[in-house]
Formats: structure tokens, sequence, C-alpha cells
């Protein structure tokens, strides 16, 4: 898929979920790479644009802007369009394989906290926390999980199916049933769209409710997340934008009157007090530790991006 339809099937949600954008804006940029037929400059000027139109799709994982500049990592400083290719290709096949084995080694992480007989909550549908999930029971592990359905896109519903097509017993409740299943849980995995160097967590609108009727609760909860998941940004001081969309999709036309309002945020804000642990592929770490593990785990390159 051309940069421009990727983008295009990111905003409208066709290819959704931070893992999943972040690779096919990489595999997008890859795409641009091998097509290309001009000189250094015209392609230079290309992937700048290009990267502009994929960083405008969707605005709040990081994932995105991660993937997009460890894909450019070095590209300027090749000087023939062909070395400028090569280097690109070979940025994005590496990313795209850090990625998938990132999901791999957090599953296996992710499911030595599972017990035998544990009631587990999830929220919305990501593939690092199902990919936990279902390595747990592929494990021999037999547990119990809520998914919740996620309002208004009904991710969970994905989510629901991918765990019962596993052979796990799981559960579809709406999302403001979480408190009462809460009562009877003992963990709860949620995947991430971008944390914070201070430790917080922004992921799918509803988490941050999850997360503190988890702490009422005393249930733990732990964030499934890659480490370019992780906001070289937010060190600095910026702000994670929380994307709102289109009251559409909320409320079908003449459902409510024109005059009434719709706000439509579609993630939100969990603080790192509410965070027992963040599974990485590089291990379990405190939402402390973010900072340290995004340097190593980053580079320091990735600080050193200009004009973003
Ligand atoms: C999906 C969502 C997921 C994270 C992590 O939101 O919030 O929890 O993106 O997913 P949306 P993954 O459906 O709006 O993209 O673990 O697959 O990267």
């Amino acid at each position: 898929m051309d940069v421009s339809s990727t983008a295009d099937a990111i905003r409208s949600m066709e290819i959704r979920g931070a893992g999943r954008i972040a690779r096919a804006g990489a595999s997008a940029l890859r795409e641009l790479a091998m097509s290309y037929s001009g000189d250094a400059e015209g392609f230079a000027a290309e992937l700048d644009a290009a990267k502009r139109t994929l960083l405008d799709s969707r605005p709040t994982a990081v994932s995105l802007w991660n993937g997009v500049h460890a894909v450019l990592r070095g590209v300027r400083g090749c000087g023939d369009a062909d070395a400028m290719r090569e280097r690109v290709i070979a940025n994005a096949d590496a990313f795209i394989a850090r990625s998938e084995a990132a999901v791999r080694e957090i599953s296996r992480i992710g499911a030595k906290r599972i017990q035998g007989g544990d009631v587990i909550v999830t929220h919305c549908n990501s593939s690092a926390a199902v990919g936990v999930l279902k390595e747990a029971h592929a494990q021999g592990k037999r547990f119990k999980v809520y998914a919740t359905e996620s309002r208004p896109w009904r991710q969970g519903l994905i989510t629901a199916n991918e765990l019962a097509d596993a052979g796990i017993d799981v559960t579809l409740i709406i999302d403001s049933a979480v408190r009462s299943v809460m009562k009877r849980a003992d963990k709860v995995f949620v995947g991430a769209d971008t944390v914070t160097s201070h430790g917080a967590l922004v992921n799918k609108v509803g988490t941050s409710q999850v997360a503190l009727a988890a702490r009422e609760a005393r249930v733990q909860f732990y964030v499934c997340a890659e480490t370019y998941k992780f906001s070289p940004m937010t060190l600095f001081g910026d702000m994670v934008t929380i994307e709102e969309r289109s009251r559409e999709e909320v409320v079908k036309d003449g459902e409510v009157r024109p005059e009434v309002k719709i706000f439509n945020p579609v993630f939100d804000s969990t603080p790192a007090a509410y965070i027992d642990a963040i599974i990485t592929e590089a291990g379990m770490i405190s939402p402390g530790s973010v900072y340290q593990v995004m340097v190593e785990s980053l580079g320091e390159e990735a600080f050193r991006v200009e004009g973003d």
C-alpha cells in the first residue's frame, strides 16, 4: 500500500492499533523507496512529505512517530538515491521485524504473570495484551477473561473473538460494567498507544476508569507495551495529543437534537501511580524506569530529531 492509501486507512481506522499503524507506516515508506526513481534531492523531499502525511493520519500513538523516524534514521547522510533507498528498506525491515519480535517477547514475559484460575480484565483490542493471554493459554493455564466492549468502535468484539478462537473462556461486557466485574478480578492487562517519560499510560479511552476500578479493588494493573510506544518528546515537556473523532461515531443522524454537542475523545491518560508494571520486550519494568529503558531501547538518536 502506498503512503497516501496507508494514511487514509489509518485515519479511517481500517488499520488500527498502535503496533499495526507503526508497521503500516514503515512498510508504506519501504514501498515509496522501492518505487522511487529520481535523484537524491527529490527523494529526500518525497520522504519528508511522506513522513508528514503519515504522522498527520492519527496524532496519539507515538508508535507511528517512532516507527517513521526509525525508518528515516540516517537516510539523509547516505549520499545518492540508491544508498538512500537501501537504507530506507533496511530500516523498515528491521523496524517491522523488531516490532513483531517485541510482541512475541511481551507475550512470553507477560504469560508468566498469569496463573491457572485467574480472572482477568482487558480493555479495547491490543495485540500485545491479547498475545499475553493467548500465550498463557497455550502454556496450559486456564483462566477467565472479561473483555470490555470499548464504545464507540467496539474493538472489544475483536478481542473477544480472538480469545474465543484461541479457546479462552471470555465474557464480553459493556464498558460501564467494568467496576462490577472488577470485584471478582485478579489482574488487568491492557495495551498502550503511548507511555510518557514519567510512566503515564495513554491508551483507549476508558483505560483510566478501568485502572481506577482496579486500584479500588486492589487488582493488579499491567500494561503491555513495546518500547517504541515510549515517547521521547514527553521528556522535553511535550503533551500527548488526545485524538478527538467525529460525532457520527457516537450518534447516528437524528438520534439526538442537533444542538446536543458530542465530545468524543478516543484515548485517555492513566497516571503512573495506577500501574503495577509495564511489560516490555526488554523485561517487566516499573513506570519509574521508563526513562532509562527508553534511552537504552530507542537509542540516543531518537531524542535528536529536528522539526517535530
Ligand atoms: C487501540 C488501543 C490499543 C493500543 C495498543 O485503539 O487503544 O490498546 O493501540 O494496541 P484504536 P497494540 O483501535 O483506536 O487504534 O497492542 O495492538 O499495539
